[in-house]
């Protein structure tokens, strides 16, 4: 009794200091002297989760240009025989394969992989993309708003504060002063964009879409394009409302005219036909939804839209505060600063803010109800996007998720949870056309229709791990939200069909260990008789399944098989340098430096590897990481920073954050060592990509929480640099939520928030210790040494 009042006081204590220092944030801002000049380097991202939109601050023209996630070329309607890339029958050659690569004739067994196995696409002149009926996400268009002023500009700052998702452009001419407002506003599904000045002011503005213009048209203050993407007709609206509280507009030939105005707002909505409905992916009443959209809009004033979003954005962004340090770099505007960083200053500031940007651009651009996100998110300007703006499973779709439970954003993880749903049927169809297995299937490159085949070239097309790996995130889902009729009703039959594929594909080595054959490993090398992340994948949906039979309580002939087939797979092997195998075959090359190191799976984002319960294999990835080196492409480096947070080692970890954030202004697509970040803070693989921005926020928090092993750390790999910090918010599997402080590299206070009563182990200050949540689902620990 003594001890329990004792513990509910210090637990009292705990949460006013930590909940205390959840307010106090470093500057949530990122800023700039100068418009951006460059769309993908320097224009700011915002976005209301359907919507996204890159504004560039121009003084006499402002460019704001914006992508709708569900707007996409190629599919069923741009090719009558668009079939998701099947290649009828293509597994009766598999039985040939195999028999090849068991006799050593891999050279042979390779030719005819590469000639039958390969995904179908069909491309020409007609279609919008590169990717011909495979089609590419699409850029719905521009508005540019001409500012009729002139004179010397003074005090111009454009800002992005992410604290409040606002963006904002500021200056004065003479002793006029500028100001405007941008945000995305997820409950209306409207993007504000607002223009004010001190004096009367005149605007131009036009709406410019790359895509077949339908009908275009300017009513009672509104203005429509409807229009279609030229290959595959997919229809789609784009309207923008005018609210003026002075001045007076008028309209001719596609072009609005406004005069003497202080306050002038757009209110923009957009919807297209798409549904995410597999065979015919249409049907979405578009002009209906815009039509609904506008009429709520018409009793809401800018503040009214304003309070709307600030109550929906902070509900989700304040879960999580964190703190590393002072900063000391707040004045200096962003560019500037990330270029002092990378020239050694430290700036703990700027790596909270770096962290946070991933939070802010997840709640932007992924949204129940809406698409989920791509390579770019949100984000994409052109109809012919670098590889085709979609969903790629051999890294970098999953790595663009890894922060959403860990930070405390669930709800945005759904977008993508319903896309993998949604590929099972077409999923299905491919695993038994291509290999003759049950179960559901999906390759490298993945569409918005339904295309699960292995890509149209091989190696970098075959990789047949996209399902069990994409289902990792319906287990985690749950794990973290401990939300079980999710589990039951959506997690668990898709992951079942994802694991039912890999209990037919596997086949038995010599020894008689279950191998993938044929394999490739992720864009790098030969044929294989088993390349090891497939195993490692196959692991873990198995794994997966059966901890989720667990909890809903089945026990039927599916889960005796997960289990049979789960222990009989090659485990990782050691090779003949002590470094992870990449494949069955012990042929890694040590000089070799490929950005994909999909062998170290199992360490991260998988858990088959842990320097406490496989340590010789921890070594053995440690191995191979020093070999690889720590460069990359962006999304590389981020997932080397995550790993060495799995592997304890906090300083390597931080260098790796240090390699992320290094200042890149190419756009051109490079392929081995130029990743880096944007001066918008955009992830730099070259070119955009967000799984960088995703991957380093996700490493971060592997940096100060961990929990992968069923035990709860805290600070497992703290590097020097951030010997003194506080976090608030981040989650752990089974539902915590977890606040720390610490002083000196140990944590001196920790409250874990939960379910009452219930009950885990924590691993804190070097020791493992059980605990309880009180009747209020609280616990707190602190250091009394
Ligand atoms: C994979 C990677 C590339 C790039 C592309 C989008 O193919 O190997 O580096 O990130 O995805």
């Amino acid at each position: 009794m003594k001890k329990l009042i004792k513990l509910s006081i210090s637990t009292y204590l705990i949460l006013i200091t930590v909940s205390s220092f959840a307010q106090e944030n470093n500057s949530l801002e990122l800023w700039y002297y100068e418009p951006a000049s460059n769309w993908m380097t320097e224009a700011l991202p915002i976005g209301n989760g359907y919507v996204g939109a890159m504004f560039f601050g121009g003084i006499q023209e402002e460019h704001i240009q914006f992508s709708e996630g569900t707007l996409w070329s190629g599919g069923p309607d741009s090719n009558p025989d668009y079939n998701i890339g099947i290649r009828k029958n293509a597994h009766s050659f598999l039985p040939e394969v195999r028999k090849l690569l068991k006799e050593g004739k891999s050279d042979e067994a390779d030719r005819i992989t590469k000639s039958e196995f390969t995904g179908i696409i069909n491309t020409g002149k007609h279609y919008n993309a590169d990717f011909g009926d495979y089609g590419a996400q699409q850029t719905m268009g521009d508005i540019y708003i001409k500012v009729g002023h002139s004179g010397e500009v003074s005090s111009y700052k454009r800002s992005l504060d992410i604290g409040k998702a606002l963006g904002k452009v500021e200056y004065s001419i003479d002793d006029k002063n500028y100001r405007r407002t941008f945000f995305g506003n997820y409950p209306s599904n409207v993007m504000v964009y607002r223009f004010e000045s001190s004096v009367k002011t005149d605007y131009e503005i036009r709406f410019k879409s790359p895509h077949t213009k339908i009908v275009q048209n300017f009513k009672d203050g509104v203005y429509a394009f409807e229009g279609k993407v030229a290959d595959n007709g997919m229809p789609f609206e784009t309207k923008i409302a005018l609210k003026l509280s002075d001045g007076k507009i008028t309209y001719k030939d596609g072009v609005i005219y406004i005069k003497d105005a202080k306050d002038v707002v757009l209110l923009s909505a957009s919807s297209t036909a798409y549904t995410l409905t597999y065979p015919t992916y249409k049907g979405n009443v578009y002009k209906a939804d815009n039509e609904k959209v506008l009429q709520e809009l018409a009793s809401k004033s800018f503040d009214d839209l304003k309070r709307e979003h600030l109550r929906d954005y902070s509900n989700l962004f304040n879960r999580v505060s964190l703190n590393l340090g002072k900063s000391t770099q707040v004045a200096v505007p962003t560019n500037e600063r990330l270029q002092a960083y990378f020239n050694g200053l430290e700036d703990a500031g700027l790596e909270s803010l770096y962290f946070q940007y991933a939070r802010y651009l997840m709640i932007s651009a992924s949204r129940p109800n809406s698409m989920s996100m791509h390579l770019q998110g949100k984000w994409n300007n052109s109809t012919n996007p670098p590889w085709a703006a979609d969903y790629h499973s051999n890294i970098n779709l999953e790595m663009i998720y890894w922060p959403a439970e860990l930070t405390n954003l669930s709800e945005c993880h759904v977008p993508f949870l319903d896309y993998i749903e949604s590929l099972v049927e077409p999923g299905k169809l491919t695993a038994k056309e291509f290999f003759n297995t049950r179960g559901w299937m999906t390759n490298t490159m993945t569409n918005a229709y339904g295309y699960t085949s292995p890509g149209w070239g091989i190696p970098w097309g075959f990789f047949p791990g996209g399902a069990a790996w994409f289902s990792q995130h319906l287990w985690d889902h749950y794990d973290f939200t401990q939300d079980e009729e999710f589990l039951r009703k959506q997690a668990y039959p898709v992951m079942k069909e994802a694991a039912w594929f890999w209990i037919d594909y596997l086949t038995k080595d010599e020894n008689g260990k279950l191998v993938s054959m044929p394999s490739y490993s992720p864009e790098h090398g030969g044929i294989s008789k088993g390349a090891s992340m497939d195993h490692q994948i196959a692991w873990d949906i198995l794994n997966n399944c059966i901890k989720a039979a667990e909890v809903l309580e089945i026990d039927d002939a599916f889960t005796t098989k997960a289990i049979q087939t789960r222990d009989a797979i090659l485990p990782p092997q050691i090779g003949s340098w002590g470094q992870l195998q990449e494949w069955a075959e012990d042929v890694d090359d040590p000089n070799n430096k490929h950005r994909h190191i999909s062998h170290l799976f199992a360490l991260h984002p998988g858990n088959q590897i842990s320097t406490t319960h496989t340590p010789k294999l921890a070594e053995a990835a440690r191995i191979t990481l020093n070999a690889r080196g720590d460069s990359g492409t962006g999304w590389s480096r981020a997932w080397k920073l995550n790993f060495w947070a799995r592997l304890n080692d906090g300083n390597r970890a931080h260098k790796m954050l240090r390699n992320l954030l290094k200042p890149v202004s190419s756009t051109n697509v490079e392929m081995s060592t130029a990743g880096g970040t944007y001066a918008n803070l955009l992830c730099a693989h070259p070119p955009f990509q967000l799984d960088g921005n995703m991957g380093g926020a996700a490493g971060m928090v592997e940096m100060l929480l961990q929990s992968q092993s069923g035990i709860i750390e805290l600070l497992p790999a703290l590097p020097d640099a951030w010997q003194n910090g506080k976090v608030k918010g981040l989650k752990a599997r089974g539902g915590f939520e977890v606040d720390i402080l610490w002083k000196d590299g140990r944590v001196t206070m920790a409250t874990i928030k939960g379910k009452p009563n219930q009950s885990s182990k924590l691993k804190v200050n070097n020791n493992t210790i059980a605990f309880q949540l009180n009747a209020d689902g609280v616990y707190g620990f602190s250091d009394r040494n």
